[in-house]
């Protein structure tokens, strides 16, 4: 069955990537390939724990974040196609190769919390088209709306090592094979059901959302005695790569609403490394995204590092929480 699967140069190839995209594409899986050997062989690689650092997001990394940013950052820093790359663990825009076509925005290891309990964690990139009229080593060259994006996806590394991308056709799903090592065309493409019955939202934080995002949760955990009449399971896994993963393959929303725990961070996911791939792979394959008024994709970034509420999912679903938001 192995040997009929087909691998991911063909299928890029059908979706009309260019060889220079196609090449860059590779780039970023050969370094998660590494990540994943690491991420297999937890302890043993000594990649589990904390540094005594903060990166610019305030949070205390983890040494699989180092690891896998560096691994990263490596990888794409000799592709001469990179102009330049923004990670969440960088402070600041790394300039590349001043000819290259592309720049490149990732989250190494999104779902730190996660890696220490071997828990779902994954990588997310997005690339788009480099500007020429912006250095390359400036913020302006990330700040493109998410609908110009020219490739997103995420590499899970859990039970299986999987790729979820698309290049603004489907979006497809690939399962890392051991033996040839090579991603393989498992799901050639996604759909997410319209209507679910399956919520994901970070329940502690109750107290800090606003009254019409309480009203709305309140409802679906009403049941089949409430206003909307049915039954809704509630499913957290604290990394965003592992929810969006459910839903792409069984219908869901996922949200991560505003908040007021702190004045200076309303929103806790950031537009760049999470939200707008997340975004592009969630529409390509049927679903919505929004954050609590606009589509993500249509979202103009303001900075490097900005966070956005998420709301998305199943398309019908993502409607019913937009009007108790309006
Ligand atoms: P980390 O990668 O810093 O652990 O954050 C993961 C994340 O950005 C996203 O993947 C999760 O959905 C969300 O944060 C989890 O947040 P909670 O800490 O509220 O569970």
């Amino acid at each position: 069955m192995q040997s009929l699967m087909q691998k991911l140069t063909p299928s890029l190839r059908a979706d009309r990537v260019n060889p220079e995209l196609m090449r860059l594409i590779n780039t970023i899986l050969d370094a998660s390939k590494d990540i994943a050997i690491s991420v297999s062989q937890g302890a043993l690689a000594g990649i589990l724990g904390s540094t005594q650092h903060e990166n610019v997001q305030g949070e205390t990394q983890k040494k699989l974040d180092v690891i896998a940013n560096q691994i990263i950052k490596d990888a794409l820093l000799k592709n001469p196609q990179v102009r330049a790359l923004a990670s969440e663990e960088e402070d600041d825009v790394v300039a590349g190769s001043p000819t290259g076509a592309y720049v490149v925005a990732f989250d190494p290891l999104d779902g730190s919390s996660n890696i220490d309990i071997n828990g779902q964690i994954g990588t997310i990139f997005t690339i788009y088209k480099a500007r020429n009229d912006v250095p390359a080593n400036s913020e302006l060259q990330f700040q493109q709306q998410g609908k110009q994006q020219v490739c997103a996806g995420y590499v899970l590394y859990g039970a299986s090592t999987l790729l979820v991308i698309t290049t603004g056709g489907p979006t497809r799903c690939f399962t890392l094979d051991s033996k040839s090592n090579q991603f393989l065309l498992t799901v050639p493409e996604l759909a997410i059901a319209k209507d679910t019955q399956e919520f994901a939202v970070n329940m502690a934080n109750q107290r800090f959302w606003n009254s019409r995002f309480k009203d709305y949760i309140s409802d679906l955990i009403s049941g089949e005695t409430g206003i909307r009449k049915k039954r809704f399971n509630m499913r957290w896994n604290a990394a965003m790569v592992g929810d969006v993963h459910r839903l792409l393959i069984r219908g869901g929303i996922f949200m991560y609403p505003s908040d007021s725990r702190d004045p200076k961070q309303p929103a806790k996911l950031r537009l760049l490394y999470e939200a707008n791939p997340m975004a592009m792979l969630v529409e390509n394959a049927g679903g919505k995204a929004f954050n609590e008024s606009e589509r993500i994709l249509d979202i103009v970034p303001t900075t490097l590092h900005q966070r956005v509420p998420v709301i998305m999912g199943s398309a019908n679903e993502v409607d019913s929480c937009l009007i108790y938001l309006r």
